[in-house]
């Protein structure tokens, strides 16, 4: 029997510049965006929607956003004061509810289906949790009303910005069969390029699939994808995040050349994960290392290996063999652990260097 939730997804509006913005009032009406610089080979992390006409968007080099916009405002991230707003949205979401789980800074999902406010409308409930935000925040938070996460978090994209949108439970069908399969979780651009070739376009084409074909072609993914096909997911809002991976990694103001001039580079980061390991408060144990390589072609590539520390000597030999797939000058280097609560580590010991290769 599928449970009926009413559920909420939020999802604040281009969330730092909205903050810059509200904080200098020059800022209004620009064309703003937060990032690194562009002579110092920086990224967007955001921008408003005014610079959005210009084609600007998240994780763009700054130095193409600012071709495409030459009198964009590229203002630098301040990320403690994002931390502390996102706080304080946070409470106004307790409120609310108890089950809350928060996705990023600026995203989370409720579950309001013991709400007792608004006679326990989550439209009603939607609305005033985003009116006392632009009241009490001074910025516009965009929700989306669902019984499950998967369409929650599509709605909430749907009257996007300062807007909330709902799919009743009578509405699901009718709205997911019309679905492009890119909105669905997990389907990134490989799998939509596959469907498209096996003519598969719709929520409403992939139900067309038998469990046999779906298992065929999506492997164990075709289970999951026959779910959401049909608007079912049954996952609850987790109130307390599961941690899979904790990394660090640079991009380089100038490309590393060679060899050496990566390794040299592995004992700062490592000692910036560290810093970062320490806020686990030893609640989680290391079962891989891995580090991740991005070439000046924009190539990336990641190495990992079985591993119950953060050792040097791995790192040394995980950028060893991650360079040498392309042996061409680096602009992003990162290293990281893949973690497991504590009373859950069962994975196998050993050293043995397991090798992926991404794209
Ligand atoms: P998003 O919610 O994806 O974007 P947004 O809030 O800026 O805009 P939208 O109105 O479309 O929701 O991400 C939230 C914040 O996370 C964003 O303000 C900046 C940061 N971010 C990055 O730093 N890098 C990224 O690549 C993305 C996508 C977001
Ligand atoms: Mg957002």
């Amino acid at each position: 029997m599928e449970i009926q939730r009413k559920i909420i997804h939020c999802d604040c509006d281009s969330f730092y510049a909205s903050i810059e913005m509200r904080d200098n009032p020059d800022l209004v009406d620009k064309a703003i965006a937060v990032g690194g610089s562009p002579e110092r080979r920086g990224v967007i992390a955001t921008c408003n929607y005014e610079a959005r006409k210009f084609g600007i968007h998240s994780a763009m080099a700054s130095a193409t956003a600012r071709k495409r916009c030459p009198h964009l405002i590229i203002v630098k991230p301040d990320m403690e004061k994002y931390r502390w707003v996102s706080q304080q949205i946070h409470k106004i979401f307790e409120t609310y509810t108890a089950l809350i789980e928060p996705l990023s800074l600026d995203e989370a999902y409720l579950d309001v289906t013991e709400c007792k406010k608004y006679r326990g409308s989550a439209t009603l409930i939607a609305e005033a949790i985003r009116a006392e935000v632009q009241e009490k925040i001074r910025i516009t938070i965009s929700a989306g009303i669902a019984p499950n996460k998967f369409l929650a978090k599509i709605a909430s994209d749907w009257n996007k910005p300062n807007g909330q949108f709902i799919i009743l439970p009578e509405e699901v069908d009718d709205f997911v069969a019309l679905l492009p399969v890119n909105k669905l979780h997990g389907v990134g651009n490989v799998t939509t390029s596959k469907m498209k070739r096996l003519g598969i376009q719709t929520c409403n084409d992939l139900r067309k699939l038998s469990s046999s074909q779906l298992q065929k072609y999506f492997g164990s993914f075709g289970q999951t994808l026959h779910q959401l096909s049909l608007g079912i997911d049954q996952r609850a809002v987790q109130t307390q995040r599961i941690r899979k991976s904790v990394s660090v990694e640079n991009t380089y103001a100038i490309d590393l050349p060679t060899l050496k001039n990566c390794l040299e580079e592995l004992p700062d980061l490592r000692q910036q994960l560290a810093k970062r390991m320490e806020k686990l408060n030893g609640d989680y144990a290391i079962h891989k290392q891995f580090i991740k390589i991005k070439f000046h072609d924009f190539v990336q590539t990641t190495v990992e290996m079985l591993s119950k520390t953060s050792c040097m000597e791995n790192y040394k030999k995980l950028c060893t063999e991650g360079f040498s797939r392309r042996s061409k000058p680096v602009r992003l280097l990162g290293l990281g652990v893949r973690i497991v609560p504590k009373e859950k580590t069962n994975e196998p010991t050993g050293n043995q260097l397991t090798l992926t290769l991404e794209d």
